[in-house]
């Protein structure tokens, strides 16, 4: 693997101080024991909002000029609770950086029965492209459910971007998780992530934390989606 984008290294320099990304031994949804994890609720201050932000915006803004390329879009869509902040700094930052204006949206748990009613809040979804950004994903369980609540609202999911995919194989199937949200996107759509696992252990080998380096080469040799 080629070295890290700036982004990629700021990202994982922050998360680090921030205690949002640590290694050791820790219990998933879905059972596995991985000796990484990442809770992007930490990533909660002004300078790691802005390292957060710049670095969804310069990973989309890439994908809209890559080949295949993310579709254009209209909205980017962050779902309850954690994704809502980091879509609105991603929306900035496009903005700030890259000259892209986009609309931002997103849900509440609860649907509201009173005032303007409803579970969207923001730009309106309702015939639009949408984008859908998430922070980790693991099985893709929880983007699926973005994918359905935007849909639901007549908005078309034109892709997805992750601040993480940790790339692992799913219990019942060889494809990896990007395939299969992919595939239910249809022919044009694409997600795109900011750092996969093989991202951080390139920043653990760069740094010569070689103990835990093998104890990640060890859970990818198990759990890696090697697509
Ligand atoms: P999926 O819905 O299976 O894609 O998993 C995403 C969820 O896994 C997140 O919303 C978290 O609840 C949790 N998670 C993390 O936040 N960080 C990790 O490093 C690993 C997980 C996980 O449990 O797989």
């Amino acid at each position: 693997m080629t070295s890290l984008e700036k982004y990629q290294n700021e990202l994982i320099e922050h998360s680090m101080a921030a205690g949002a990304l640590k290694f050791g031994s820790f219990i998933l949804k879905s059972g596995r024991n991985s000796p990484y994890f990442f809770n992007a609720g930490l990533l909660a201050s002004g300078a790691v909002l802005d390292a957060v932000g710049s670095a969804y915006a310069s990973t989309i803004a890439d994908a809209l000029k890559a080949s295949p390329a993310l579709p254009q879009f209209d909205v980017i869509f962050g779902p309850a609770y954690k994704a809502i902040s980091f879509a609105a700094c991603a929306a900035l930052l496009l903005h700030r950086e890259h000259a892209i204006d986009v609309g931002y949206a997103y849900d509440r748990k609860e649907a509201k029965d009173h005032g303007e009613g409803g579970v969207m809040v923001g730009a309106p979804v309702k015939g639009k492209r949408v984008l859908v950004l998430d922070d980790v994903a693991t099985a893709g369980t929880a983007i699926r459910g973005s994918i359905e609540k935007v849909r639901a609202e007549g908005g078309e999911v034109v892709g997805a971007v992750l601040m993480l995919d940790r790339q692992e194989v799913g219990r019942e199937s060889s494809k990896s998780m990007i395939q299969e949200v992919e595939g239910l996107l249809g022919g044009n759509g694409s997600v795109v992530t900011i750092l996969k696992m093989k991202h951080l252990m390139r920043w653990l080998e760069q740094n010569g934390r070689t103990e835990e380096l093998a104890r990640m080469q060890e859970y990818w040799e198990q759990y890696g989606a090697k697509d």
